[in-house]
Order: structure tokens, then C-alpha cells, then sequence
């Protein structure tokens, strides 16, 4: 039995010699993650010698950091975020952004400072060392969220919403070689296992082709686009059928009781573990989203960017959802920021409108009402400065934009965005589609960690997430 002194004995050891937080990145590919996670260490390293890059991070604000670095520990499951080698791409000649990836990984950043309250600057005194805190940081697919909605579908039901929503629009167009062949292959047909693969392969070229060149995202299973380490086992080798209205579940031995069979293998072995193992950890979380990118690209494009993160943020909701409560126990998350990204690329007067947006189209003030304890808040964040503001003449009005180079490229150019709508726009209101947001270079980088990166808001959004933690 623990008694009220020992309890609290306990948790006066853990306050001086440190304790743990976990905060996960996510966000759909390209919102940002991995250049967010290298600015963010690359900062905290360098935040001891330089306090100027961070001064709304209070402990670095407050000149209360003594120092923080990389923990080398060794007893890591998950694969190690490449901190050095982004690093060295981002900072060296002939730079580059860093490399692509898809997986989950982890680093831990062991960070040492001088505790803000008289209590504990009383107990440093008293044991005459600092407070320290060790910050797990993780990077993982925003895609694998997609699949939570999977786990209160049948795969009949699956199989009707998907058809309805790929028979419309762009996705019709992008999704022709696919929906030829369900046209040709009913759900009651003999199972076999060279249609049900042809028919996987066929549907991730589609929602391979729907991401890479059209710029839709709400792209289930998320798996078939991020694998992970996933191995390509035939469980993985289902798609949606044309399911007739009113089955729910399909005949023995026909094709959509195989693809029935491994869509709910998928969902335990896939889905649930991933929950179950990996995201009821995770205490604090920062969902990164490409608000503007989703904005230029069209009225379809953000639309669908809006109901893929109506499906993320149902893993965060679990205060009234019953599956997620039962996969990650009571586990809570007690914080998630949305962030839109890359804001270096709007001038700073529609930085506040690309946040308001981002609320918008969260529909954030509902959403706290609903989600029982975890606090959540936006913000629009560059996590690398690659552009410069400046100002033109444009039909005799004076206007703010961003100037910047583009990678590979020996001029400068200008990108004029306008003005940042607050809400989802009207029909009407939309210009024409714009996809190619310039990839800007980023600016000279110190490789070594002493001078830092420059960035918009990461140490207001850091405050946020973990300032409690760095008291
Ligand atoms: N201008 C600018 N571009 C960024 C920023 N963050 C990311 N990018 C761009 O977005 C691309 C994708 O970012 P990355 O972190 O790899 O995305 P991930 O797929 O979510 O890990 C990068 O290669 C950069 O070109 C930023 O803060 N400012
Ligand atoms: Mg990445």
C-alpha cells in the first residue's frame, strides 16, 4: 500500500529528476511534419546559446534553459527520426529540402533548465540540480487517422460510401481504369485471389495518382498510400466493391467475402494496433495542415481536404466515441494544436486569417464542447523562413506578397496569394485552381546547433504543447 506520504515523496522525486512527454507530429504527406520536427531539435539545441530564436517558449524566453540535447539511448523500437541527416541536407551545398518519408519514427531530446516556481527553485537549491524533462518526439502519417471512421464500418458499408464518393467529379475522371473494373467484377462473383490483387493494385494507382497529381487527400485505407513497414502481405490485398444496396454481409465464397474477410483483418491487425499501441501514448500531439495549399488548389481540393480532417479529428473527439475509448483505454490526450504550416509563404498581416481559416474549417468551437479534456488550440506556423516580404503596385493599389527562389532556379520570384479567406469560401468566390506553389529554397541554415533556424510561432505553438511540463 502507498501511503499519502510516500505518494507524495514519489512525485517529488520524479520533479527533480525529471519526468517524460510524448509529442507526436502528424498532418497528411507534404503538410510539413518532417521540416517541422528538424526546425523544432535543431532550435531546442541551439535555443541555450541563442534565447533570441525562441522568446515565446517561456523556459527559453525566461532564460531558465541550461541546455538540451539528443538522447543517445539506445532501447528505441521505432525507427530514429533523422535529425542529423536533414539537418546536413537542409544546411549544406548542394542543399535540398530533406528527403521524403512515410513511416513512423522517434527521437528523444533530454532537456535541462531551471524550474520557474519558488517551490522548485527550492528543492534545486536544496539538491542543487536543475529540473529536466525528456521530450519523445514522433512523426507519423496523418493518413493512418484516416482509417479510425474505418472501424465503425462493415466493409459493405465501406464499399457503397467509397463508390458514391469516387463516381463524382474529379475523382470519376482520375478513378476511370478502376471503376471499369468493378463495373466487371460484381461482389457476388467466385472469390479469387488474382481479381481481389488486381483490383487492390488497380484502386492504390488511383488514390496514388488522386494525391500525387490532383491533390485530394481524403484517401482511405490510409495504408495503401503510407505503408510504413508494412509488409505487402495478400490480407492488404482488398478494394471496394459495388456492393448491392441492403447486403451486409456477403454470400460464402463469393470475391466480396475475401475482400470483406481481409478489410476487417486490416482494421484488428492494422487499425486498432496502431491505436492501441502507438497513439494512446502520445499525450500531446500537433496537427500540421497545408491550409493554403488546400485553398489554391480549388474548390474540390480543399473540400476534400475539409472532410479528411473531419476524419483525423475524430481521434482526437474520443470523449464521446465509444471505439476509440475502447482502444486507448483511459489514456488521455491532453493536448493537440492544428497548425497550418508553411505561413512564410503569405505576408504577416493574413498570417492570422490562414489560423482563423484552419478554426473554420476544424469547426473548433464545437469541437471543444465535445471533446472531453483534451485542450486544443491553432496556429499558422512557418517551421523555416524561406521567403521575404515585399510590397507591389497592382492595379493601383499597393499590396503585400512574399518573394523567394525557387529551388533550382537562379531568380527570385514574387507569390501573391491575396487576401486569406477566414471561412470556407462560397461557390462563387473561388479562382481557378492553382497547383504549383513555388518550393522555395530555404535560407543559409548554421549546421551546427548555435545560431538556429528562422521560423514564424514554432516557440508560441511549442509554449502551448509543452510550456506546462517546462515550468
Ligand atoms: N516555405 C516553407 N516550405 C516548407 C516549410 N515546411 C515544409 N515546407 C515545404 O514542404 C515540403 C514538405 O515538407 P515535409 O516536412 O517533408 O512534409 P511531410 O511529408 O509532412 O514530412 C518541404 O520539402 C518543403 O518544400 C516551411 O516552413 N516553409
Ligand atoms: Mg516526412
Amino acid at each position: 500500500m502507498i501511503s499519502p506520504l510516500q505518494s507524495a515523496t514519489d512525485s517529488l522525486v520524479e520533479f527533480v529528476t525529471g519526468s517524460t512527454v510524448s509529442l507526436a507530429v502528424t498532418g497528411l504527406s507534404r503538410a510539413g511534419k518532417t521540416v517541422f520536427l528538424t526546425s523544432l531539435i535543431h532550435n531546442l539545441l541551439s535555443a541555450a546559446h541563442n534565447p533570441n530564436r525562441m522568446p515565446l517558449l517561456r523556459v527559453v524566453g525566461e532564460r531558465r534553459l541550461i541546455g538540451a540535447r539528443i538522447h543517445a539511448g539506445g532501447g528505441q523500437l521505432l525507427p530514429r527520426f533523422p535529425y542529423a541527416e536533414n539537418i546536413d541536407a537542409m544546411a549544406s551545398e548542394p542543399w535540398n529540402w530533406p528527403r521524403r518519408t512515410d513511416d513512423v519514427s522517434e527521437i528523444e531530446i533530454d532537456i535541462r533548465f531551471a524550474p520557474a516556481s519558488l517551490f522548485g527553485q527550492l528543492v534545486g537549491d536544496l539538491v542543487g540540480e536543475p529540473s529536466s524533462l525528456r521530450l519523445k518526439l514522433i512523426d507519423y502519417p496523418g493518413e493512418w487517422l484516416l482509417d479510425l471512421p474505418l472501424l465503425e464500418q462493415s466493409y459493405a458499408e465501406w464499399s457503397r460510401g467509397a463508390l458514391a464518393l469516387y463516381r463524382r467529379g474529379a475523382r470519376a475522371a482520375i478513378a476511370r481504369d478502376w471503376l471499369a473494373f468493378v463495373a466487371a467484377h460484381p461482389a457476388g462473383e467466385a472469390a479469387s485471389e488474382e481479381t481481389a490483387r488486381r483490383a487492390f493494385e488497380l484502386y492504390r494507382d488511383f488514390l496514388r495518382r488522386a494525391r500525387d497529381t490532383h491533390g485530394l487527400s481524403f484517401l482511405q485505407p490510409g495504408r495503401f498510400l503510407c505503408p510504413g513497414k508494412l509488409v505487402e502481405a495478400p490480407y492488404l490485398w482488398f478494394a471496394p466493391l459495388d456492393m448491392p444496396e441492403g447486403v451486409e454481409t456477403p454470400a460464402p465464397g463469393t470475391l466480396a467475402e475475401l475482400m470483406a474477410q481481409r478489410y476487417d483483418i486490416y482494421k484488428a491487425e492494422v487499425v486498432e494496433k496502431f491505436y492501441a499501441d502507438h497513439f494512446r501514448r502520445y499525450g500531446r500531439q500537433i496537427v500540421l495542415v497545408d491550409v493554403l495549399r488546400a485553398l489554391l488548389a480549388g474548390p474540390e481540393a480543399f473540400e476534400d481536404t475539409r472532410l479528411a480532417l473531419e476524419a483525423i479529428l475524430s481521434s482526437f473527439r474520443y470523449g464521446r466515441r465509444g471505439i476509440l475509448a475502447r482502444l486507448i483505454g483511459s489514456a488521455a490526450i491532453d493536448k493537440v494544436m492544428f497548425a497550418a504550416t508553411k505561413a512564410d509563404h503569405v505576408p504577416e498581416l493574413q498570417r492570422d486569417h490562414l489560423a482563423a481559416l484552419l478554426r473554420n474549417m476544424v469547426a473548433l468551437p464545437a469541437l471543444e464542447v465535445t471533446s472531453g479534456n483534451a485542450r486544443l488550440d491553432v496556429e499558422a506556423i512557418a517551421s523555416v523562413i524561406s521567403t521575404e516580404e515585399d510590397s507591389q503596385e497592382i492595379d493601383g493599389q499597393r499590396v503585400q506578397l512574399v518573394v523567394g527562389r525557387p529551388v533550382g532556379s537562379d531568380r527570385q520570384v514574387k507569390l501573391f496569394v491575396g487576401t486569406i479567406p477566414i471561412r470556407p469560401p462560397r461557390r462563387e468566390a473561388w479562382n481557378t485552381p492553382f497547383l504549383d506553389v513555388p518550393v522555395f529554397e530555404p535560407p543559409a541554415i548554421d549546421p551546427s546547433p548555435v545560431e538556429g533556424i528562422p521560423h514564424i510561432r514554432l516557440d508560441s505553438a511549442l509554449e502551448f504543447l509543452l510550456g506546462d511540463r517546462l515550468r
